[in-house]
């Protein structure tokens, strides 16, 4: 059999989502999210214009051999827009192979090794009331895990923060739809690295020492700022220090390791297996932080993880809700099935979105399962998607109090 047709189709229930879907010639369908937050349309071109027409012909069961053509073959490598386009390939290719083998993906990548993932949810509030109370629903839907994330006393809206009041848990949104550009936020890493210590110190004394506390530092610290931090935070146990300094120096982290043991992770910005490459040698890191969706699919993160693993390095796969249903499923047959499974991160998609897209991972205390479908377990509803039009949405830009534009 053959691919006989790829189609792009880019949806938007709430948030932007870019979708592949192959059609085998016996009219087997496999999906593959090529979502890049707020450079949808990049990938979009990119599958659309120069790789679909490619696709026709080839032999569906050659997923190697496709990623190779992929990569290789146009000469020019990596960056987030190739590589979430190579990925979305790589899943749909996954997902018709084992809906062709009536297997659920996770075996045919060796079978479970756990009986489910453990995932973390992202508890944030405007200031630490609002924190707690996010915490503690978290704790009552059985998360053993969160990510912790805070206001900063003289600064507005932060990202990663919710500006929702409390109670509301399920609301933060990465992109914002705001019209021809970006919004823009401020921050003050002194004011960051004197507040948030104590923050850490008040979550340990009201949940005490068995909760899973993870923070992410989203790039905004240098080398010696982010050393100091990691070192200031050790008493409370952090299960990770996420993105603690800016993506591209991978050296960076050398000076945070000389002086903390705090556990590091970092990689939502990567897209290939070379931005680890010093990372994972030299064991500066504990988990990393890709995306399926923009490392190149399936195929690459397993090599990446099996090189981790290595290293006694483990996995924190990336899991907002810019990433589709269809990346999360790939992300969760993954970590049932690896070793080295470190932590998934799990931000539940809004109803539309879920209608869009019909999954068939279940939550339980905690813990996720892809389901035993056939496949990765996600089908897109193509009607339901036609309902929902792009909207051009941005992640916002960031400036230090003065007016400088700062990383995050
Ligand atoms: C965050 C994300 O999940 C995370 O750790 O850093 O919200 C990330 O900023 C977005 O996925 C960017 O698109
Ligand atoms: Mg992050």
């Amino acid at each position: 059999m053959t691919i006989e047709i790829a189609d792009v189709i880019i949806t938007s229930p709430g948030r932007n989502f870019v979708t592949l879907k192959i059609t085998t010639s016996d009219g087997i369908v496999g999906w593959g999210d090529a979502t890049l937050n707020g450079r949808e349309l990049a990938v979009a071109s990119y599958l659309s214009d120069h790789v679909a027409s490619t696709l026709v012909g080839r032999d569906e069961d050659r997923i190697e051999d496709t990623w190779q053509y992929l990569y290789r073959g146009p000469y020019w490598r990596r960056g987030p827009v190739t590589m979430a386009a190579i990925a979305a390939v790589d899943m749909a290719l996954w997902d018709i192979k084992a809906k062709k083998a009536g297997m659920p993906l996770y075996q045919l990548l060796g079978g479970a090794s756990r009986e489910g993932v453990r995932v973390y949810a992202h508890a944030s509030g405007t200031d630490y009331a609002a924190l707690k109370n996010a915490i503690s629903g978290y704790e009552e839907l059985g998360f053993t895990a969160v990510r912790v994330q805070t206001g900063v006393p003289g600064l507005g809206q932060i990202y990663g923060v919710s500006a929702a009041g409390p109670g509301v848990r399920y609301d933060y949104e990465p992109a914002k739809r705001s019209g021809d550009r970006p919004s823009e936020e401020s921050w003050d890493t002194r004011n960051y690295l004197n507040h948030m210590p104590g923050i850490f110190a008040q979550i340990r004394e009201d949940f005490g020492s068995d909760l899973r506390i993870l923070h992410d530092g989203h790039h905004r610290m240098s080398p010696i700022e982010a050393a100091r931090f990691a070192k200031d935070i050790e008493p409370y146990d952090l299960f990770w220090l996420e993105d603690c300094t800016p993506g591209e120096d991978q050296t960076a982290l050398r000076l945070v390791r000389q002086h903390s043991t705090t556990p590091l992770a970092i990689g939502e910005v990567f897209n290939s297996v070379f931005d680890y490459q010093t990372l994972i040698t030299e064991r500066l890191i504990d988990y990393v932080r890709s995306a399926v969706t923009h490392t190149g699919g399936i195929t690459a993160m397993k090599k990446l993880l099996d090189f981790a693993a290595i290293y006694g390095i483990k996995s924190g796969i990336h899991g907002p809700t810019d990433i589709s249903p269809v990346g999360m499923a790939a992300a969760l047959h993954l970590d049932l099935a690896i070793h080295n499974f470190g932590i998934q991160e799990y931000m539940p998609h809004n109803e539309q979105t879920l209608e869009v897209f019909q999954t068939s991972f279940t939550f339980d205390r905690g813990f996720l399962h892809p389901g035993d479908q056939p496949g990765l377990g996600v089908e897109l509803d193509e009607d339901a998607a036609a309902g929902h039009e792009y909207t051009k949405a941005y992640l916002p830009v960031n400036r230090l109090l003065d007016g400088t534009v700062h990383d995050w």
